[in-house]
């Protein structure tokens, strides 16, 4: 299996293709890190997709797609989970709880971060003026608000919304706010 960070080429055991500035990628790599598995990163240009990302993401023809032994999982959040099932006993703690409300739970502020959070903080990191700033901050801040409840109740005051474990939600959540900070230093307003 090639090093994390190499160059792309087709055939490696497990590869990402991926963009630098993509909250579903970085998650993908968390993941991929936690679990302390080495894999091929392959940038894409989304002005000029790859065919092997047209290949491999049909449907969608987005970012990321983790391919292992040949063969693409789409979609973030997919990725995540295959992951965790595919390499079951690797890293430290797997990404979702054992108990199945718990993994409701993890499930449900994942995609909450997807559909609702992060559309709102791209908003914000993405404007320019006064006028859209203030605009975008009226909408990032009823969706943080119920984000932080949940945290302070399934972290129960620790560091990670599994507690003391890195799992789903936290992995979903830090890569959608660490990508605002990405984008700020390369394209400051
Ligand atoms: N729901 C998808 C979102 C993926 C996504 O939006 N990827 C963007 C990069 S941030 C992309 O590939 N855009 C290319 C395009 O829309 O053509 C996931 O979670 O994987």
């Amino acid at each position: 299996m090639a090093t994390a960070g190499g160059e792309g080429s087709e055939g490696a055991e497990l590869q990402v293709l991926g963009t630098w500035s993509s909250p579903w990628v970085i998650r993908v790599r968390v993941a991929l890190a936690l679990k302390g598995l080495r894999y091929e990163y392959a940038e894409e240009d989304l002005a000029n997709k790859s065919d092997l990302l047209l290949r491999s993401n049909p449907v969608h023809k987005k970012v990321p797609v983790l391919i292992h032994g040949g063969r693409p999982v789409c979609e973030s959040l997919v990725s995540l989970q295959y992951i965790d099932e595919a390499w079951a006993g690797a890293g430290t703690t797997p990404l979702l709880p054992s108990d199945p409300y718990d993994r409701a739970t993890a499930r449900f502020w994942a995609t909450y971060v997807n559909d609702t959070f992060f559309p709102s903080w791209r908003a914000l990191f993405k404007s320019t003026t006064d006028e859209q700033r203030a605009a975008a901050f009226e909408s990032v801040v009823p969706a943080v608000e119920p984000l932080e409840r949940a945290f302070r109740e399934c972290s129960k005051g620790k560091a990670f919304f599994g507690g003391d474990v890195v799992g789903l939600s936290s992995t979903s959540c830090s890569a959608a706010t660490s990508c605002g900070s990405r984008w700020s230093t390369r394209w400051p307003a």
